[in-house]
């Protein structure tokens, strides 16, 4: 008998998998062991399993992805994160403070795939007048190139029912560096979200503080939430060099005046992207950030 769940999240040793019961309605979390051959099975993919007894199963297929967003591993390999995704939910905050070149990072692969970016700063409630003014500086650029920013303050809940309002029937992923609030921002979206992580590390048998793994809430009012560990690197994976400098929002009213057609943007004659920069219509910021990234590249 083969039945098919959703992946809520990859515990290593075992997938935490979702279980609609079509007679009660109600959900039920199962865990399952996953063959090698199947290949890497991620938050946010369905697959279909065979039952072993009540609580657990064997993962027999991984069914057709939307998408599959990975990030860079050791030696120059990738790891797939999560699947089957609508929109990238991109933390920055002042403490830690921003990390320009992730965040440019996540840009990148938002518009190498096509998902929307939904930026998100958060902690608010830190802002100090002075501090403000810096930051509304820093965005400027990316204010220019039309990315829009959602204030908000998990710990105070300032802007999180309007910034609820973008997460509606969507699957997000919540991504960002360690500590700028992505687990905090998750719970104050929702509020029995408790009762979740223990029923998945209850399941697991692994305790309650193992939530190390990327994991998948349902929104009360439609659409999923994917809380996910901290990242310093993200994404890239299957992007190069024509395709970063095209997936810079701010490069690319630019790129049809390069001189060349196979122009790099470096030291090139003829290239509008350093004439752009030259005229302060590109930041200069953000090119070297582009220089950084074409070193962080997978060859
Ligand atoms: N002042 C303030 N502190 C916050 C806010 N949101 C989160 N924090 C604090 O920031 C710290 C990190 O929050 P987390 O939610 O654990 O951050 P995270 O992004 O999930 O971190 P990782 O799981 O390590 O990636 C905690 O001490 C939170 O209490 C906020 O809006 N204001
Ligand atoms: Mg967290
Ligand atoms: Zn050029």
């Amino acid at each position: 008998m083969e039945n098919q769940g959703l992946v809520i999240s990859n515990l290593g040793k075992a997938l935490a998998i979702e279980i609609k019961n079509p007679a009660t309605h109600n959900d039920k979390i199962i865990l399952c062991k996953t063959r090698r051959k199947l290949g890497v099975a991620v938050v946010g993919d369905q697959v279909l399993y065979n039952p072993d007894g009540e609580d657990e199963g064997v993962v027999t297929q991984i069914l057709e992805r939307k998408n599959l967003l990975s990030r860079p591993a050791k030696s120059g390999r990738t790891r797939p994160v999560a699947a089957n995704i609508d929109q990238l939910a991109v933390l920055i905050t002042v403490s830690p403070s921003c990390d320009f070149l992730l965040l440019d990072q996540f840009l990148v692969v938002c518009e190498n795939s096509h998902f929307e970016p939904l930026l998100i700063f958060n902690k608010t409630d830190l802002l100090s007048g002075e501090e403000s003014e810096q930051l509304q500086q820093s965005l400027t650029p990316y204010r220019k190139m039309g990315y829009q920013f959602n204030f908000i303050s998990a710990k105070t809940g300032q802007g999180v029912t309007e910034l609820n309002k973008e997460l509606i029937d969507k699957r997000s992923l919540l991504v960002g560096q360690s500590g700028v609030g992505k687990s905090s921002l998750t719970n104050a979206l929702l509020p029995e979200k408790e009762l979740r992580v223990n029923a998945v590390s209850a399941s697991s048998g692994l305790g309650r503080h193992t939530t190390t793994a990327a994991t998948l809430f349902h929104l009360p009012e439609g659409g999923d939430l994917i809380d996910s560990p901290g990242v310093n690197i993200f994404g890239l994976a299957g992007i190069d060099e024509r395709a970063l400098a095209m997936s810079f929002r701010d490069f690319q009213p630019h790129l049809p005046n390069c001189k060349f057609n196979d122009c790099r943007h470096q030291r090139d004659k003829g290239c509008a992207i350093l004439e752009a920069v030259e005229h302060s219509k590109i930041a200069p910021e953000r090119y070297k950030r582009f220089l950084k990234l074409i070193e962080k590249l997978p060859r």
